[in-house]
């Protein structure tokens, strides 16, 4: 093939892709760069979102789908919408390190050249800025809104409330960098010697050796810790009980970030590689991008589950953080946890003899429910004829109620048993 047609079929290439990429998937999957482009990176391999001339270094994506850069080696921040669209350029004077962004949508940025916090609103720029310690490099938001900062040179972490002003500063051990918010109160630290977890009040939880030089670290859906061991090339998992599992990754995993589906995303740079790991630490997909980089919450689940937990982000009736704790997907509208009456099994809200009758159409073949898990009254995960029978019980003869949830509509309680049930 002659050069003229090399170039032809490559720029033939890019333009297909470029074109084709689905619009509504870029709210989903996770936020990466390369040397030149934004991309995301989802279950289907990676799609181009905005041509950035330009590397990038921090990425914390918006509830709206869309997400703010940090760019590399500059002092930009750049606001990309959903749909690809660069919405505008903040000149930040220094470079900015991570970025986070509150359940108010405001973008908290780390300038180490400047020891100090920026705070930019949309459409205003930079509105604050917050004195803190010695260059500081990773930021996290929790549900109070409390802002913790890690300060790489103070060996601190700093803590402000989401006014800017500092409540606290707690000692750490030599260098962290990537630190995240815990379920439930705390933050989990990244630091050159080690990994650690603080309350709420600062105490170390927990630390321990593991790998070598941890520099990042994303909260999942059930609440674990997933650190990057960068010199090691490792992933570590940390549950309430510790090191659950240490995963080899391709060299320098540099960003991670959890997905709404409960699996994680590493970024590899000189591996050139961005894996997906499930929450059983098995790795699901491998796809090669020549050094790919970005860390921060490149998903959104970060800014949904930690510092806005009590949000609705895919608009599907239930809340980012119950979401979560029934195992569904918080980013994902067709991910849902079905509200139901235990015993209600025709579904209009109440429990009387037309259920037991229909329940009993069921369990002979007759009829289907798109609930069952309604059907099994008793909640022992099985469907027998002792479930109509309690209905009738309940109904004529001031038996036991159903389980819960009952009378009011509700979630099942026990998800991981039992039966389906659709909305
Ligand atoms: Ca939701
Ligand atoms: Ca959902
Ligand atoms: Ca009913
Ligand atoms: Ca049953």
């Amino acid at each position: 093939m002659s050069f003229p047609s090399k170039i032809l079929l490559c720029c033939a290439i890019v333009f297909s892709t470029w074109i084709g990429f689905p619009t509504g998937l870029l709210g989903q999957g996770a936020w990466y760069g390369d040397q030149q482009n934004l991309w995301v990176h989802g279950e289907a391999g990676s799609t181009p979102i905005v041509n950035l001339s330009t590397d990038l270094r921090a990425i914390a994506r918006t509830a709206d789908g869309g997400g703010w850069i940090a760019i590399d080696g500059s002092q930009q921040v750049i606001h990309v919408d959903a749909s690809g669209s660069i919405v505008e350029v903040v000149d930040t004077v220094v470079g900015v390190q991570s970025l986070a962004i509150d359940a108010s949508g405001l973008v908290w940025g780390t300038r180490p050249g400047l020891d100090d916090l920026i705070v930019i609103e949309s459409g205003s720029g930079i509105i604050a800025t917050h004195s803190v310690g010695s260059v500081p490099y990773g930021l996290s938001i929790d549900s109070d809104g409390r802002i913790w900062v890690s300060c790489s040179y103070a060996n601190q972490i700093d803590l402000l409330d989401g006014s800017g002003s500092l409540l606290a500063s707690f000692p750490v051990g030599f260098f962290p960098t990537g630190i995240s918010a815990a379920h439930g109160g705390g933050v989990w630290v990244a630091e050159k010697g080690g990994l650690k977890r603080l309350s709420s009040t600062g105490e170390v939880l927990w630390s321990e050796t593991v790998g070598t030089f941890p520099i990042a670290v994303t909260t999942d859906l059930q609440g674990r810790a997933w650190f990057c061991c960068q010199t090691s090339d490792q992933v570590v998992v940390v549950g309430d009980l510790g090191v659950e599992s240490i995963i080899d990754v391709p060299a320098r995993p540099l960003g991670i970030s959890a997905n709404g589906d409960g699996t994680v995303t590493v970024v590899c740079r000189d591996g050139s590689a961005l894996v997906r790991i499930s929450s059983q630490s098995e790795i699901l997909s491998l796809e090669m991008v020549a050094n790919p980089i970005g860390h921060g919450d490149l998903t959104g689940l970060q800014r949904a589950l930690l510092a806005d937990p009590l949000g609705d982000q895919d608009f599907d009736g239930v809340a980012n953080l119950e979401e979560a704790q029934f195992g569904f997907n918080p980013l994902d509208a067709a991910s849902v946890p079905a509200l139901f009456v235990r015993g209600d099994t025709n579904r209009d809200g109440m429990v009387d003899l037309a259920d037991a009758i229909h329940e009993l159409l069921v369990l002979f073949g007759v009829a289907t429910s798109p609930c069952l898990e309604a059907l099994d009254v008793d909640d022992d995960a099985r469907l027998t004829l002792a479930d109509p029978i309690r209905i009738l019980d309940f109904v004529f003869s001031a038996g036991p109620p159903p389980g819960a949830p009952f009378p009011e509509y509700g979630l099942d309680p026990s998800p991981m048993q039992g039966f389906p049930c659709s909305p």
